[in-house]
C-alpha cells in the first residue's frame, strides 16, 4: 500500500502543515521582485527580510526581495530546494518563537551568474538595492574611506569581463542602468559602516571614476540614484547545527537555511528613495531626514561595546558574548567604558540617554539563549575598530578628554591579534589586513613599540590618535597589564 509522506523539507508543500503563527505573512512567489538585496546572510534574513515582508503584508506592493549571495552556492542551492523559504527563530531565556519568511522573490548566485544580476539592477521593476555585504567587501580604507582596489576589482573596473567583487557588480549594474535609462533606484547599505550612505555614494563615485565612466552615466547616477543612510540592529549569530536543529522541532521539517535571532530589532533609514520604497515603517522602522545621531549611537555604544567583550572574552578563553559577560568585572569595565568614554564622545538622538541605551544593550549581550561566539565579533577588527572605537577616541581626546576605557579596547585588539590566549591557545587573526597587521606586530620588541606600530596603520588609524602621546601611553600600559596578568588580573586592578 502506498504511504504518503510529508514533506521532510521546508518547501511551498509543507507550508498548510505548520502552525498558523509560524506560517509567512505573505503568499510566498506572490509578490513580484522590486528589491535586490546583496549579501544573503544570516543578518539579512532576520532583518531586512523580516521587515519587508511585514511591509507588504501591511501595506502591499510589489517589493519582493531577489537575494543575490556572492559566493554562498551552498546557501542558493539550499534555498532554492526550499522554494526560497527559511524560518527566523527568535530566542531569549523565557521565550522561542519560529516563523518561516516569505519575503524571498527568487535567489541568485553572483560568483555563477554576474550577468544575471547586473541585469537585474539595470531592471526597471527594481527599485532598491539594499546591502549586507560587511564592511571589508566595500574595498574602502576604513579610516578614510579611499577606494583600494584589490586586483579582483582593478579587472572589474577596468575591463569587461563579468564582475566578482561587490563594488564591480554595483558599477556595472548601474552603468547598465544608466544606458537603458531604467529609472530612480536607491542604493541603501545596511552595513555598519561610519556614514554609511555617505561612504556608498562615496564608493560608487570612486569607482565610476576609476572605471573611466562617460560624464553621461556620472550625471545620470548624480541624478537618479539615492544613497540612504541608515543604522540596523539585531544580534543574529551565524546559523549552526544547533540552529538547524531547534528550526526542525519547531516546525516538524528540516530547514537548512533556519536563523536565530533575539527578539529586539530596530532600523533607521534616511528617506531618500527616488523610485520609491517598502512601506517598512509599517513594520516598524524608523524613517527620517538623518539617521547620522543613531548610527553614531549603535556603533559607539553596541559595536564598540560588542568588540570590547569579544577580545577581552577571547582572551580569557570564553567562547560567546554572553559567557564573557559573566567575566568577573568585565561588566563593570564596560559600563565605564559606555558612561565615561562613549557617552562623553558624541551627541546622542534627540531623547536617547547613552547610560540607559548601554544598559539595554548588556542585558542584550547577556542574553543566554543566543550562542554568538566571540571570534565571530572579533574578526576584522581593522575593518571595525575605526567606526566602533578609534572614532570615540578621536572625539573625546578632540574635546580634551581622557580615552582611559577605549585605549584598553585597543590594547585588547592588539593582544588579541598577537595570536595567544590567557592560558596560550591560539587565537586566529581574521582579517583582510592580517598580513598588514603581523608585519606590524613583528616590529614591536617591547609593548611601546608594538602599540606604536600598530598606531601607525594608517589606513585604520586616523593620524591624529596615532600621534596622540597618551593615547600610545595608555594603549602601552593597557597592553603591558594584559600580557602581564591576564585580562582577570587586569580587570580586577582597573576597577
Ligand atoms: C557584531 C555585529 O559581529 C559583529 O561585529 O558586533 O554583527 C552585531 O551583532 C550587530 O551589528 C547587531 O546589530
Amino acid at each position: 500500500m502506498a504511504v504518503t509522506v510529508g514533506a521532510s523539507r521546508l518547501e511551498l508543500g509543507a507550508l498548510r502543515r505548520l502552525p498558523v503563527d509560524a506560517r509567512p505573512l505573505v503568499r510566498p512567489g506572490a509578490v513580484a521582485a522590486g528589491v535586490v538585496h546583496l549579501g544573503l546572510g544570516a543578518f539579512h534574513r532576520a532583518h531586512q527580510a523580516v521587515y519587508t515582508e511585514q511591509a507588504v503584508a501591511a501595506a502591499g506592493g510589489d517589493w519582493g526581495i531577489v537575494g543575490v549571495a556572492p559566493r554562498n552556492a551552498d546557501l542558493v542551492r539550499t534555498l532554492t530546494a526550499q522554494d526560497n523559504l527559511f524560518s527566523v527563530s527568535t530566542l531569549s531565556a523565557a521565550d522561542r518563537h519560529t516563523r518561516v519568511i516569505g519575503a524571498l522573490a527568487g535567489v541568485r548566485l553572483a560568483a555563477a551568474d554576474p550577468g544575471a544580476v547586473v541585469a537585474l539592477l539595470a531592471d526597471p521593476t527594481i527599485r532598491v538595492v539594499t546591502l549586507t555585504v560587511t564592511e571589508k567587501a566595500y574595498q574602502l580604507d576604513p579610516a578614510a574611506g579611499t577606494l583600494r582596489p584589490d586586483p579582483a576589482l582593478v579587472a572589474d573596473l577596468s575591463t569587461d569581463r563579468p564582475p566578482a567583487t561587490v563594488p564591480g557588480l554595483l558599477v556595472r549594474g548601474l552603468l547598465a542602468r544608466a544606458a537603458a535609462d531604467a529609472g530612480p533606484i536607491a542604493l541603501v547599505s545596511c552595513d555598519n559602516l561610519p556614514a554609511n550612505g555617505r561612504r556608498l555614494r562615496s564608493l560608487v563615485e570612486q569607482a565610476l571614476a576609476y572605471a573611466d565612466a562617460p560624464r553621461s552615466a556620472v550625471d545620470w547616477v548624480g541624478a537618479q540614484v539615492g544613497f540612504p543612510g541608515t543604522m540596523v540592529d539585531r544580534i543574529v549569530p551565524a546559523s549552526t547545527a544547533e540552529t538547524f536543529a531547534a528550526a526542525r522541532q519547531a516546525l516538524g521539517v528540516a530547514d537548512l537555511a533556519a536563523v536565530a535571532a533575539e527578539p529586539y530589532t530596530q532600523w533607521v533609514i534616511e528617506d531618500d528613495f527616488p523610485g520609491g520604497r517598502p512601506a517598512w515603517e509599517r513594520a516598524g522602522a524608523v524613517l527620517c531626514a538623518d539617521a547620522g545621531p543613531w548610527e553614531r549611537l549603535k556603533l559607539r555604544a553596541l559595536n564598540g561595546v560588542h568588540s570590547a567583550a569579544a577580545y577581552l572574552g577571547a582572551l580569557a578563553g570564553c567562547e560567546t558574548i554572553a559567557e564573557a559577560l559573566a567575566l568577573p568585572h568585565l561588566d563593570t569595565v564596560l559600563r565605564r567604558l559606555i558612561a565615561e568614554d562613549v557617552a562623553a564622545s558624541f551627541t546622542p538622538p534627540e531623547g536617547v540617554d547613552v547610560i540607559d541605551y548601554g544598559e539595554q544593550v548588556l542585558a542584550r549581550f547577556g542574553n543566554p539563549a543566543i550562542r554568538h561566539r566571540t571570534l565571530q565579533v572579533a574578526m576584522d577588527g581593522s575593518q571595525k575598530l575605526p567606526q566602533r572605537i578609534l572614532h570615540t577616541v578621536a572625539d573625546l581626546r578632540a574635546a580634551g578628554r581622557p580615552a582611559r576605557w577605549a585605549s584598553l579596547v585597543l590594547a585588547a585588539w592588539i593582544r588579541f591579534a598577537q595570536g595567544s590566549a590567557d592560558d596560550g591557545r591560539t587565537l586566529p587573526l581574521d582579517d583582510p589586513l592580517a598580513d598588514r597587521i603581523r608585519t606590524a606586530l613583528a616590529a614591536g620588541t617591547s609593548p611601546a613599540d608594538t602599540v606604536a606600530a600598530v598606531l601607525a596603520l594608517d589606513e585604520v588609524v586616523p593620524a591624529e590618535v596615532a600621534a596622540d602621546a597618551q593615547v600610545r601611553a595608555d594603549v602601552t600600559a593597557w597592553l603591558t597589564d594584559l600580557t602581564r596578568h591576564g585580562v582577570p588580573g587586569t580587570l580586577a586592578a582597573a576597577t
